[in-house]
């Protein structure tokens, strides 16, 4: 038995199902449990908050999760990835007042910014030599321009209308992101056989969506 671990409700849990599903993978599932067992494949599925599945993975708590990589690269293990997924992509850029001019990242030194991606954001601006104060908040981070909180943020953008909508324009991408599933690295032999099952189950799914 592997043990998966999806977010329970959110941007990533519809399409994490699905895939699931079309790996030809059975199971109930309800809002309210917070595990299910497949019906036709060993798999056990943990239903939690995305921001801690990585821990719970490079911990052996799940065998795999599926994330998006902001949050896998910001909670410090990159290295769990084993599969893109080609859902959920976004982006982690810098947004400012658009009443601000703006001529490169180089004009945030010394600014306040805030993101609740303070490690990414951090690493990003230490190789461009920009020194910012950095204002970790966990939500609503396009308000914080318009109150006066600081003078830029970095967060995740799709579509970009949460920007126009708060007055903001965006500068730059600081990271790209899609949904991947992520793996434990000591994996035992037969789990290590079941994950390569699903990946080659997850790998004729894309294709045949192409
Ligand atoms: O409760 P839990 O902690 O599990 O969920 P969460 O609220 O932390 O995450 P959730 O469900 O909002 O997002 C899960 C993942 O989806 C993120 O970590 C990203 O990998 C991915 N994703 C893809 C997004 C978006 N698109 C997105 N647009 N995550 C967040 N957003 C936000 C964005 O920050 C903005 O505030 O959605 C808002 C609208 O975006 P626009 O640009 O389309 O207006
Ligand atoms: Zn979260």
């Amino acid at each position: 038995m592997i043990r998966l671990a999806i977010q329970k409700s959110g941007r990533l849990s519809e399409d994490s199902l699905t895939l699931i599903r079309e790996c030809g993978i059975s199971f109930m599932s309800s809002s309210y449990k917070l595990k299910t067992e497949a019906t036709n494949f060993p798999l056990e599925i943990l239903f939690l908050r995305d921001d801690d599945i990585p821990g719970y993975v490079q911990d052996g708590v799940a065998d795999l999760g599926i994330v998006g990589q902001n949050v896998l690269v910001e909670a410090g293990f990159p290295d769990l990835e084993v599969e893109k997924l080609g859902f959920s992509k976004c982006r982690l850029s810098l947004a400012i007042l658009r009443s601000e001019a703006y001529s490169s990242v180089a004009d945030l030194q010394g600014k306040n910014i805030a993101t609740s991606y303070p490690q990414i954001l951090g690493r990003y601006l230490a190789g461009e030599g920009v020194q910012a104060n950095l204002h970790t908040i966990s939500g609503s981070v396009e308000i914080a321009p318009s109150i006066g909180l600081a003078d830029a943020i970095c967060d995740i953008v799709s579509s970009g209308s949460t920007l126009l909508g708060n007055g903001l324009r965006e500068v730059e991408t600081v990271f790209r992101s899609e949904a991947v599933l992520i793996a434990n690295q000591t994996l035992s032999a037969e789990k290590q056989a079941l994950l390569e099952q699903l990946q080659f189950r997850m790998q004729s799914v894309r294709r045949a969506r192409r």
